[in-house]
């Protein structure tokens, strides 16, 4: 009898023992988590890595910079870091990237996003846009948010419109003045088939290319020629490679603002309501700063470049010649929503 006391006793003192080792570890646990949360207060920041595909001297870049500056400002909780050059990647690559969540942000052209959405692609109908006042109020209202609103299908949201600008024609071999110059042409395009389908129009035999394969392409001579705004032509060195410059107008491409879905649902309320303003706010900073380097650029390109200007009469054979390609591709972007975007470029002419 008294062998069983002492041994209950014994069974009694062991357990408290162990109750008190397991609350001290529950404590450190929680200590340790709170260390943990302490930690994420003071140092772990979430970085926002952007991919971009031209180089730092773009205002594409210097208003990513401005992101950065303007997250920064507003949040000790975010990180902002600017890659560019495609050093992280190409457009379509760096796309599907923020649908895996490997990257955080990327602001391509929307030519290579038509392959995600194919509404986008109503910015490739060739002289369809023709002035900055007509970008400005068909992007800037409804229809750029009911667009822009398309993207979240594929595991990406638009925050904003940015610019890239009116697309005007290089190359090495010939000047163009009129529309039988382009005939026989070597010209790298975007990866969208209906920039392919209209430089053929043209008379062109055109390459589909990644953005970052373009410079070493000219420089090889395995392209005649390009099509790019004037910011890009200028500051990404190209009369270095290429000889002659026409200004087309051909096409207006915005950049878009991407962020990974999977990022954007990890940030809270307070971090989106930041991070879009700011998107929005640099936006309005990069169009603004690719006009003005529009100007700028073009003077100094006129140094360095043979310049041809198209007269009305050989502006209006381009034209002509593309009319098949914006009929046929109608379908490929939605019949309905083609006729709503020419709604708008026709109330703002
Ligand atoms: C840069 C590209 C480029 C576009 C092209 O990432 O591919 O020619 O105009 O600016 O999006």
């Amino acid at each position: 009898m008294f062998k069983k006391k002492w041994l209950l006793a014994l069974l009694l003192v062991v357990t408290a023992v162990f109750m008190v080792a397991c609350g001290d570890s529950k404590e450190n646990s929680g200590a340790n988590a709170s260390d943990s949360s302490k930690g994420s207060e003071n140092g772990d920041k979430k970085k926002l890595r952007i991919s971009l595909g031209l180089n730092d001297q773009t205002p594409l870049y210097k208003s990513s910079v401005k992101f950065k500056e303007l997250v920064e400002a507003e949040s000790d909780s975010l990180e902002v870091e600017v890659y560019h050059s495609g050093t992280i990647a190409d457009d379509r690559s760096a796309i599907e990237m923020l649908q895996f969540g490997t990257l955080e942000i990327t602001i391509p052209s929307t030519a290579p996003f038509t392959t995600f959405v194919p509404e986008y692609g109503v910015f490739d109908l060739p002289f369809t846009l023709t002035s900055n006042e007509m970008v400005d109020s068909v992007l800037q209202g409804e229809f750029g948010d009911k667009l822009a609103a398309k993207a979240e299908s594929q595991g990406v949201l638009q925050l904003a419109w940015w610019e890239n600008g009116f697309r005007q024609l290089t190359n090495s071999k010939t000047p163009v003045e009129k529309l039988e110059d382009v005939k026989g042409l070597k010209i790298r395009t975007m990866e969208n088939e209906i920039h392919l389908a209209a430089w053929k129009a043209l008379g062109a035999n055109p390459t589909p290319m990644a953005f970052t394969e373009l410079f070493t392409a000219m420089q090889q001579k395995t392209i005649d020629g390009q099509e790019n705004p004037y910011p890009t032509i200028f500051l990404e060195k190209y009369p270095e490679v290429q000889k002659y410059l026409t200004e087309t107008n051909h096409v207006y491409s915005p950049f878009i603002f991407l962020i990974s879905k999977k990022t954007w649902d990890g940030l809270s309320e307070e971090q989106q309501e930041i991070v879009r303003k700011a998107a929005i706010e640099a936006g309005e900073h990069n169009r603004d700063l690719s006009r003005e380097t529009a100007k700028s650029a073009l003077e100094e390109l006129k140094k360095q470049m043979t310049f041809s200007e198209l007269s009305s009469e050989e502006l209006a054979k381009f034209k002509k010649a593309v009319e098949p390609v914006i009929e046929k591709y109608k379908s490929t972007i939605g019949e309905e929503f083609v006729k709503e975007y020419l709604a708008e470029v026709d109330k703002a002419q």
